[in-house]
Parts: structure tokens; C-alpha cells; sequence
């Protein structure tokens, strides 16, 4: 707000901000079975990166193939499958402004190692085999991706009275 304004900006959302990006997020088994869920959703509200989809999943293989079908071959690729399949994730939509790539510098390095302290991964995870969260790499990735975990209908768009204040 300047200083001469008293109300908050009341234009429309599509008027506020550009680059509006949605983006898949996956908190994984890992830190589900670990109670971090919580403290992982809180991090993108605070930053108010706008929720528009969630959902607990229990993945099953195909639905993991299809997930990470440009990994097929990698050597770490029947472990991840493995891995993500083992237990319930929970599955957010996320919207804001070039919220892909907030998202991802928010994650951190895949390598836990690398990551920085204040990333999801930097603060939570110590190996790139169960290192917490997924986020989609690109606008391509995540309109491949956000099918995957949520019908049009599931995704449901709204303006946070907070957002005003961003
Ligand atoms: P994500 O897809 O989960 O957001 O992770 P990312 O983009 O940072 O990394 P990516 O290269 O897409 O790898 C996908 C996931 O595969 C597992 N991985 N394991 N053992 C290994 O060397 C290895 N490399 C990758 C990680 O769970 C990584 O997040
Ligand atoms: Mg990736």
C-alpha cells in the first residue's frame, strides 16, 4: 500500500499480479510418516502462495510410472517408484506468481546435502532418496503433472482476502 492509500488494493487478482503460475506439489511419504505436513503447507502459506488443490493419495505404481515417465532408465527409477508408492503423500495445487519456480527454490537441491538452510530440504532432509517434497521443473511439468493428482473440478480458484496485502 503507498502512503497515501487507505484501503487495501481492491482490483481484481488477474489485475494485481502477472505471471500467475499453479504447480504441483507432492509432500512425500517420508515426511508424511514423519508429521511434517503441517509445517510444509505452513511454509507456502506464510510466503501466501495461494492453495487452489489438496489431497492425501495413497499412489499406486501406474499412477508413479506416469509421474515419473521421463525417469524411466534412470538408475534410481524402480527405487523412487518404490519409494513414493510406500505410503500416503499429500498432494497440493499451488498458485502464485512464478510460484514454479518460488516453489522450487523454496524445496532446495534435490541432494539434501547441497541444499540451503532455510529450503524445505536443507531444514528436513539429510538423503536424496527421501529428500520430502516434489515440485514441478517447468510450466511443461506441471501441466503434465497436475492431471495426474486433480480433475478441473478439484482445483478450485479463489482470491484470499490476504492477498490483498501482497
Ligand atoms: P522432484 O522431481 O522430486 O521435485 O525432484 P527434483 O526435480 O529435484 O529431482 P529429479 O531429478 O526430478 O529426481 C526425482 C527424484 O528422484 C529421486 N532421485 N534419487 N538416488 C539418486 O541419485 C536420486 N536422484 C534423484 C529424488 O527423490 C528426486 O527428488
Ligand atoms: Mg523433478
Amino acid at each position: 500500500m503507498s502512503a497515501t492509500q487507505t484501503q487495501p488494493n481492491i482490483k481484481s487478482r488477474d489485475q494485481r499480479f502477472t505471471n500467475l503460475q499453479r504447480t504441483l506439489v507432492l509432500i512425500k511419504p517420508d515426511a508424511v510418516q514423519r508429521g511434517l505436513v503441517g509445517q510444509i503447507v505452513g511454509r507456502f502459506e506464510a510466503r501466501g502462495i495461494n492453495l487452489v488443490g489438496l489431497k492425501l493419495v495413497q499412489l499406486d505404481a501406474q499412477k508413479a510410472a506416469k509421474l515419473y515417465e521421463p525417469h524411466v532408465g534412470r538408475p534410481f527409477y524402480e527405487g523412487l517408484v518404490s519409494y513414493m508408492t510406500s505410503g500416503p503423500i499429500v498432494a497440493l495445487c499451488l498458485e502464485g506468481v512464478d510460484t514454479i519456480t518460488v516453489v522450487r527454490k523454496m524445496m532446495g537441491a534435490t541432494k539434501p546435502s547441497e541444499a540451503e538452510p532455510g529450503t524445505i530440504r536443507g531444514d528436513f532432509a539429510q538423503r536424496v532418496d527421501f529428500n520430502i517434497v516434489h515440485g514441478s521443473d517447468a510450466p511443461e511439468s506441471a501441466a503434465r503433472e497436475l492431471p495426474i493428482f486433480f480433475s478441473n473440478e478439484e482445483l478450485v480458484s479463489h482470491d484470499p482476502s490476504y492477498t490483498f496485502f501482497l
